[in-house]
């Protein structure tokens, strides 16, 4: 039997980032995207030493159940709300993330799905393409809303929030935020001159809002029906979060009854399903969780992940770069003194 330390990739990746990890350890790597049901979730894992999963993978209790062997956890992602932290601290397991590499690049696509559902670059696409240009165009179709010298509100004002606020100088707006508690003031410069303002009152007054904040219970249903009546109905809604921070039916309801003027969405409640009553409409843009895929930014999240997973199972010098749960680390490093 090999003594080589097992990692099981629960999607496939890079090719030059698998065999980085082939360096070092046996990897066995999903060959084809797929849904991996309970039991087979919990048997890869039960029979490796570290995994390399993404956000569909659920790692909780039961994934974990009877599970000796595993010691960590590599989330394809900043985001970790399907890993349960507390069940992988219990079980002694290192639970790792990818922050920062994709900032700028996520950053970048909210831009892209903002600029494209204010100024209706879908719907106007849709258009053209089924041929209805040369039916006449008036001079008074197509009326976008405005982004420059406007007012952005940004809700969730962590590494990628304030990449997005800083962007807004190119456009002299105005910026805003929301977070539990206001940012030193040299970030506020830094974040576009952002200033802080409680939940109520960026809702008022946005012209354009950026859900940027982590999905956690309390921001279930963030932006819902009351939170969206407070809003300009001239405003456009952007969510790069994550699904379930904007109750998606209230939303469909603002858009088409003239209560919010457009939304760029990447996530939503329940994905890869998309609520009927969203697809249904015009002044909505969709994509399908694609915020941090740029090629440079994808290929540094699947090289983090990997380096976290070498660092934790010992197989490369130093600590692993992005630790969530680092308590583990430190209990190991007792357990290895005593
Ligand atoms: C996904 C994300 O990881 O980092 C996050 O939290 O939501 C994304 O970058 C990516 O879409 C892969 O599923």
């Amino acid at each position: 039997m090999s003594s080589r330390k097992k990692v099981w990739v629960s999607r496939p990746l890079f090719p030059d980032v698998l065999a980085r990890l082939a360096e070092h350890a046996e990897v066995q790597a999903e060959a084809v995207e797929r849904r991996h049901a309970p039991e087979e979730l919990r048997a890869k894992l039960a029979a490796a030493d570290g995994a390399i999963v993404g956000l569909a993978d659920r790692i909780d209790a039961a994934a974990l159940e009877g599970n000796a062997r595993l010691r960590v956890v590599a989330n394809l992602g900043v985001g970790h709300d399907n890993l349960d932290l507390a069940a992988l601290t219990r079980a002694g397991i290192l639970a790792c993330n990818t922050p920062d590499v994709l900032n700028e690049s996520t950053a970048d696509y909210a831009w892209a799905l903002l600029l494209a559902a204010a100024r209706r670059v879908g719907a106007a696409e849709r258009w053209l393409r089924a041929g209805h240009w040369p039916e006449g165009m008036r001079f008074d179709d197509w009326l976008g809303v405005d982004l420059h010298g406007r007012t952005l509100g940004v809700l969730g004002m962590g590494r990628i929030g304030r990449a997005v606020a800083r962007r807004a100088a190119g456009f002299d707006m105005r910026v805003l935020y929301h977070n539990r508690a206001p940012l030193p003031e040299a970030l506020e410069r830094e974040s576009g001159g952002a200033e802080w303002v409680d939940k109520a009152t960026l809702l008022r007054q946005s012209d354009h809002l950026v859900l940027v904040l982590p999905y956690t219970p309390e921001s279930r249903h963030a932006i819902g029906a009351a939170e969206l009546a407070l809003m300009k109905p001239r405003a456009v809604l952007v969510n790069i979060a994550r699904g379930g921070i904007v109750d998606d039916a209230a939303l469909a309801a603002a858009l088409r009854e003239g209560r919010l003027a457009a939304a760029g969405l990447d996530v939503f409640e329940g994905e890869p399903r998309v609520h009927p009553d969203l697809l249904a409409l015009d002044n909505v843009v969709l994509s399908p969780h694609i915020a941090s895929a740029s090629a440079d930014a994808r290929h540094a999240m699947a090289e983090l992940a990997a380096e976290n997973v070498l660092a934790a199972l010992g197989l490369v010098p130093g600590r692993p770069p992005a630790p969530l749960n680092p308590a583990v680390l430190e209990a190991g490093r007792r357990a290895r003194k005593t």
